[in-house]
């Protein structure tokens, strides 16, 4: 890979909807580096550990370089002359709705703003939808509901203005860790401030709550209209608010009475305790600045557009909106997920916030593109359309950016629809993803650090993608890409663009286009100020929040502040909200509730996060924690593997994870790991398609299962420097992860069949001058061996009967040695270092690789009480901050064990 300037470029980080900025560089030994750009409004220069692992994750092993039709590489012409002419065909055999675009928030905006114009303009279809379905359509559609437009009106800079925050259905601290930790210091700079928590489950972003209401899942909306209840009956209506900029309110307050009249009502509904109930109603009922942060424990619900207007309808019965530290505040997910709402990205939207059923909107838009056709009814939103996939109504479909294979729910039916499809495309800058494996068509995409483009965060602010990097092998931009296959299927002239800024300018410009304060044409969305921006102006373009017209050049930081909305009567709506239970409750065959998300170091499914040692640190192996009582009673322990079986008829085999944190009757999994990581550990499949009738969103957060114990007859593990693909089918439980300078696989099964001594040797290779120590005890199906290839260390493999094999944080740090020495070569085998060497424990500080022995031991010996002084003595938490609140949990276990 060739660095395409020197010096540093400013850019934006490619995970989360913080969107925080990043500088950039690659050096002469192509080492990549990057490092929080401190001029940046989302971070002033702070970066998380997945941000300033950005490095690792940017080199070409496992990239998909070149297009490949049913795995033979082909040339760019090929492919695209193929999807041209198979879309045509099908298209003109089945019409328009028979092909289909399924893309993804990580799409930049350019990109994505391409592909919504084909298909809804030109091809004439709306079968484009977005993986931000599962995502945040449900905030969407709520925002919609409630503004008449899907406006998040808040700007960051209120978490610092708040004197209250509550956070509802997000894991900040490890989904959105800078926005966490700007709350942590705002805590610290204003006393006043209180955190609320509400989550089933508590979670490292409990370490910031003054309270923590692990409320019942699924009982978000009981909880915030027994708020809104009790602020009537408190009196605490902003009446000049109610009655100048609302419509609807009586409804909801009648609503809210009939599901939850009282606090003893929503306690017991909720699960919750009377006085944690009143006060966080007390807490909100007298503090005027507001901010209620919400995310996918209220989004991914089949009522989660309901909840959404549950939480927006307390702000607006105070008025709580458009002004410093308040409003309804939807963390999004994706670094672009806000991007493609402008663009219109998903089924049922337009292009620049307009509505594919409202005539006068399809009408101008067609205008605008002076398109020979538009899309006038909604397309099919994901599940729908993997449905009609399924059923050969859809034929051809192009997955651009996303991996459905383990991100839908009922994941093993959409695989099993993709395999059945006639033609499936896949634009990725992967070669090996569960998706592409089912792909006909593989088309290399550009990515970060190579791409140039927009992208909008959480907080509408609009801000640069830089590539620094030139292209490998033969990866093209994913606009390019899709315009390419536009120019072959006869748009060429519509289609002109030679640059992302050309791309950008279009879509400026139709923000802009007949956007005028008459009634029915006045969109909030408008970027008119950037329409004739110069291609020197994209290339240095700051970063702004829109809306940015000649009024307000500089951007906007916060909406609705003069009261005015987007519907006909320029009012908000309360939406009268009846609290629905999840879909699918408890049986005495599936008797836990299933909720899975998210975890600190890994990004969805792992293919950019996957490949870096750094980050696959924390966590090394898929995981279900369970409450120790529940373990209990289920015949479970700490550290055991077990099976999780759901009413799919699909399983996974994850590790045990005891935690007092996770309330009794719920289970939670990590959503990370897949078939290319693991053996069975994709919860998708567990997940019934079950969505929210509006907004289309899966209930990802709630589905049913049993668990039970898997106890193979054989445990073992492998740590290699060279075997980045070992063939574990074998194993019935294998996962592997990422490390410094090897690979670490995790291994169980039923059948002790191998002649383990015979047989590692063949897994592993080897050649004449290897030179192999190994420990054979056939009666107790124990084998352990190394490696060694003149003085380095190659392969270690431990085989045994059950789980009690010897930690493998001193095995793994001699991968980091050039030799190893006699006293070590002879400890080895049993897997203990030395008496003069330590083992530092399980990584925790994935910045300076601190392991939580080398932390304790710390703690003990020099009275460290504090994650600061941890930080003086070891610089753990000292870099990214992500680890502050495990820091706070170790000291916290500390004290309470050695009390
Ligand atoms: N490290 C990391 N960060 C990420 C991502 C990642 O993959 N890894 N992905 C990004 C993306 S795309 C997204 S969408 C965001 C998601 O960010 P978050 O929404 O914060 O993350 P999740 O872990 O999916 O879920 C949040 C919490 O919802 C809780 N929850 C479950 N059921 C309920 C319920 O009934 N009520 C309430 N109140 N809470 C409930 C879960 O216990 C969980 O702790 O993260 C973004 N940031
Ligand atoms: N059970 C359950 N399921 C969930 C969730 C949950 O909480 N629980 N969360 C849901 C949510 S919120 C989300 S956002 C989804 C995420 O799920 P996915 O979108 O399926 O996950 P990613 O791994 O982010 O997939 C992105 C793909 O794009 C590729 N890629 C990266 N950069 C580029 C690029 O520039 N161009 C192209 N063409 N490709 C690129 C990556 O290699 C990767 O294969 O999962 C959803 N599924
Ligand atoms: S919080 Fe972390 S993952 Fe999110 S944008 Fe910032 S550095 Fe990237
Ligand atoms: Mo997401």
């Amino acid at each position: 890979m060739n660095v395409l300037q020197t010096g540093s470029i400013k850019t934006t980080c490619p995970y989360c909807g913080v969107g925080c900025g990043v500088l950039a560089s690659m050096d002469e030994q192509g080492v990549v580096s990057v490092k929080g750009d401190p001029d940046h409004p989302a971070n002033y220069g702070r970066l998380c550990s997945k941000g300033t692992a950005l490095g690792e994750t940017a080199y070409l092993q496992d990239r998909l370089l070149y297009p490949e039709i049913k795995g033979e590489q082909v040339s760019w012409d090929q492919a695209l002359s193929t999807i041209s002419g198979r879309f045509s065909e099908i298209i003109d055999e089945h019409g328009a709705d028979a092909v289909a675009f399924y893309v993804s928030g990580q799409l930049l905006t350019e990109d994505y703003y391409v592909a919504n114009k084909l298909m809804k303009g030109f091809i004439g279809s709306a079968n484009i939808d977005t993986n931000s379905r599962l995502c945040m359509s449900s905030a969407v559609a709520a925002y919609k509901r409630a503004f008449g437009e899907d406006c998040v009106p808040c700007s960051f800079e209120d978490l610092d203005k708040a004197n209250l925050i509550v956070l509802t259905g997000s894991n900040a601290a490890w989904c959105h860790p800078i926005l966490f930790q700007q709350i942590v210091r705002a805590k610290k700079a204003n006393p006043k401030l209180k955190v609320i928590n509400i989550d089933p489950r508590e979670t490292q972003t409990t370490s910031a709550a003054d309270i923590q209401l692990s409320l019942k899942p699924g009982t978000d909306a009981v909880l915030f209209n027994g708020l809104l209840n009790y602020l009537k009956e408190l009196d605490i209506e902003n009446n000049f608010f109610t009655e100048n900029c609302t419509s609807g309110i009586d409804g909801a307050l009648q609503a809210a009475k009939e599901s939850a009249p009282s606090i003893a009502s929503v306690a017991e509904q909720c699960a919750l305790s009377e006085e944690d109930v009143s006060e966080f109603y007390n807490l909100f009922a007298n503090t005027e600045k507001v901010v209620t942060v919400f995310s996918q424990g209220i989004n991914q619900s089949s009522s989660g557009v309901d909840k959404g207007n549950a939480i927006i309808n307390c702000h607006l019965f105070t008025g709580r909106i458009g002004r410093p530290g308040m409003g309804p505040f939807s963390f999004t997910g994706q670094p672009n997920a806000m991007g493609g709402r402008e663009v219109g990205g998903l089924a049922n939207q337009l292009a620049a916030h307009m509505d594919l059923e409202n005539p006068e909107h399809c009408d101008r838009v067609q205008r605008f593109w002076n398109s020979p056709t538009i899309a006038n009814k909604q397309g099919l939103k994901a599940v729908d359309l993997f449905e009609a996939i399924d059923q050969g109504k859809v034929k051809a479909v192009w997955i651009m950016a996303t991996n459905p294979v383990v991100s839908m729910p009922d994941a093993e039916k959409v695989k099993a629809a993709l395999k059945k499809c006639e033609l499936v495309i896949v634009s990725d800058c992967v070669r090996e993803t569960d998706t592409a494996k089912v792909a006909d068509i593989l088309l290399p995409a550009l990515t970060w650090g190579e791409n140039d483009g927009t992208v909008t965060n959480s907080d509408r602010h609009i801000s640069r993608r830089r590539s620094f990097l030139t292209a490998p092998g033969q990866a093209k931009a994913d606009w390019d890409i899709i315009t390419e296959v536009a120019h072959r299927m006869g748009f060429a002239e519509h289609f002109p663009y030679a640059s992302a800024a050309d791309i950008f300018r279009e879509h400026a410009a139709l923000s802009a286009f007949e956007n005028d304060d008459k009634a029915n044409a006045h969109r909030f969305f408008n970027i008119s100020e950037l329409q004739n921006i110069t291609n020197q102006e994209y290339e240095t373009f700051p970063i702004k929040p829109w809306p940015i017209t000649a009024e307000s050049p500089a951007g906007t930081k916060r909406l609705f502040s003069n009261g005015k909305f987007n519907t006909p009567d320029g009012k908000a709506r309360f939406i009268s909200v009846t609290p629905r239970a999840p879909a699918f409750s408890t049986t005495k065959e599936f008797d836990l509730v299933l909720n899975t998300g998210r975890v600190r170091d890994h990004w969805h499914t792992m293919t950019r996060t996957g490949v870096s040692p750094r980050l696959s640190a924390h966590i090394h192996e898929p995981f279900v924690e369970v409450n120790p009582l529940d373990a209990a009673q289920y015949g479970l322990t700490d550290r055991s593997l077990a099976r999780i079986n759901g009413p799919l008829e699909k399983s996974v085999i994850v590790r045990v994870q005891y935690s007092d944190k996770q309330q009794r009757g719920s289970i939670f999994l990590p959503i990370h790991w897949n078939g290319q990581f693991s053996s069975r550990a994709n919860v998708g499949a567990l997940i019934p398609s079950v969505v929210d009738p509006i907004s289309g969103q899966p209930e990802s957060k709630h589905g049913i299962v049993n668990i039970e114990p898997y106890v193979g007859n054989w445990h073992g593990f492998i740590l290699s420097n060279n075997s980045t693909n070992l063939d574990l089918g074998f194993a019935k439980y294998w996962v592997k992860s990422r490390g410094r300078g090897f690979w670490r696989y995790e291994m169980a099964g039923y059948h002790c069949g191998p002649n383990w001594a015979a047989f590692s040797k063949e897994l592993l290779g080897t050649i004449s001058e290897d030179e192999w120590i190994e420990y054979f005890d056939k009666s107790n199906h124990t084998y352990r061996a190394a490696q060694f290839r003149g003085s380095k260390l190659i392969n270690i493999i431990f085989i045994g009967p059950n789980e009690k094999l010897p930690p493998r944080d001193w095995l793994i740090s001699l991968f980091q040695k050039e030799e190893i020495s006699i006293s070590e070569r002879m400890s080895l085998l049993s897997g203990k270092p030395p008496a003069d060497q330590e083992d530092a424990g399980k990584t925790v500080c994935a910045c300076f690789n601190v392991g939580e022995k080398t932390i304790l031991k710390a703690i003990n010996e020099k009275g460290l009480t504090t994650p600061e002084q941890i930080g003086e003595c070891l610089q753990a938490g000292t870099n990214c901050g992500s680890c502050l609140p495990e820091l706070r949990g170790i000291l916290a276990s500390n004290t309470f064990a050695s009390a």
